[in-house]
């Protein structure tokens, strides 16, 4: 069996989906997911220019080869770009193993340890009283975990993945009118100040059943996050997530001594590499890679191997930057994982991304129950492609009140 053929596909309803399918001499084909959020053109080309004019001819069947191929065999390594193009040929080749196999892929990992995986979604508001709002928006709809962003009162703009203004909508992040980003501005000591607080009532008033995560978005010191993530104790929080920038993992040690508050870390991580010693050294308790930007299935259940020697959950990255494609393949994992934590998932299902994206994935009252189609569970539809283009979008920056550049 060998490849034949493969094609890229940049584009999608409100977000550029970086989307790979590879064609085979068998007829099957395998879809894979690139999605590098704001950077969406780079993964794009480096499948394009260096890695599919490899693939051609290549057995499909031999993913674990294919990998090592394009990781190790490329002398400059690492990095997101390069993971999640070879993530997204890797997600493409489990694709068809399941579909030559008749089978989900699931039942290829070792089948169901669950019928269904809980799931959180994001609340957030410009005040607490607007996010309380939309936490109960999300618990009449049967979600049993979200994660809580909200503005801190006399912060300068609106914070983390949060609207300026009441009832603002959108996703916070990606502002599409170009490259040059806008500026937030962050205020360390009001945030520590009202965040505590902000939590208990949320815990109060939604009681103990809920499960409630949230994200400092790698905007704390590591003595901060000590404290921080010690003061927060009596909120019960599921999870705290990217108390600090994930350069230093050593800081998760400090927060370690100090805390018993539960520390989820990775989304941005690239590898294996990145996870083993935080793993190893149990200093977090979920690990949260996407198989994006960790460079594929293949990487990913090793390090959720690992992870199960160590007591740490899964809690995959699922912002709405992953295309379906990613998504069906953490479903996959999720289902089969020992060790499963929570899957992030923001409802992508508008009517213009389930055309571009059909599948049979279903969420109902907060959990997502995968597929028993083969393979990945998850289809593309090249004629719906035609309508979308690539639109330049990027992130915001933040600033401390005095312009010093900090961490977004
Ligand atoms: O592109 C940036 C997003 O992926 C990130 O802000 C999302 O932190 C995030 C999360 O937890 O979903
Ligand atoms: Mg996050």
């Amino acid at each position: 069996m060998k490849i034949t053929g493969a094609k890229v596909f940049v584009g999608g309803p409100g977000k550029n989906y970086v989307t790979i399918k590879i064609m085979t001499d068998a007829g099957i084909y395998g879809l894979g997911d690139a999605t590098l959020n704001n950077r969406e053109t780079l993964p794009a080309a480096y499948l394009t220019d260096y890695l599919i004019p490899n693939l051609i001819g290549k057995d499909p069947r031999r993913s674990e080869d294919i990998w090592q191929f394009f990781y190790r065999g490329a002398y400059f390594r690492g990095g997101p770009i390069a993971m999640a193009a070879i993530g997204a040929i890797d997600m493409a080749l489990w694709d068809i193993k399941g579909k030559l196999a008749g089978l989900p892929l699931y039942e290829l990992f070792g089948g169901k340890s669950r019928e269904g995986a809980v799931v959180y979604a994001h609340a957030t508001g410009a005040d607490l009283s607007d996010l309380m709002d939309s936490v109960a928006r999300y618990v009449d709809q049967g979600y049993k975990a979200v994660r809580v962003q909200c503005g801190i009162p006399g912060m300068p703009t609106a914070g983390y993945a949060v609207p300026e203004t009441s009832g603002g909508a959108g996703d916070f992040i990606t502002d599409f009118s170009g490259i040059t980003p806008k500026t937030e501005i962050w205020d360390t000591d009001r945030y520590m100040r009202y965040m505590p607080g902000a939590l208990m009532e949320i815990r109060e008033r939604f009681g103990h059943e809920l499960k409630i995560l949230h994200d400092v978005h790698h905007r704390l010191l590591p003595r901060e996050a000590a404290a921080f993530a010690k003061e927060v104790e009596p909120a019960r929080l599921y999870w705290l997530e990217d108390p600090t920038p994930a350069e230093d993992q050593d800081a998760l040690r400090l927060i370690r001594q100090h805390s018993t508050t539960p520390i989820a870390i990775g989304e941005v991580f690239n590898s294996m590499w990145d996870c083993n010693k935080l793993i190893e050294n149990e200093l977090i308790d979920f690990i949260r890679v996407a198989v994006t930007y960790a460079g594929g299935i293949t990487p990913v259940k090793r390090i959720v191997n690992l992870a199960g020697f160590h007591h740490v959950r899964t809690g995959f990255h699922g912002a709405p930057s992953h295309s379906p494609i990613s998504m069906a393949a953490q479903h996959h994992l999720n289902a089969w994982a020992p060790n499963f934590g929570i899957q992030e998932y923001l409802v992508l299902g508008t009517p213009a991304c389930d055309a571009l994206f059909p599948s049979e994935h279903v969420m109902q009252d907060g959990m997502m129950y995968v597929s028993e189609a083969p393979g990945l569970g998850v289809d593309f539809d090249e004629g719906e492609a035609e309508k979308y283009e690539f639109t330049a979008g990027s992130h915001p920056i933040v600033r401390l009140q005095d312009g010093t550049l900090w961490n977004y």
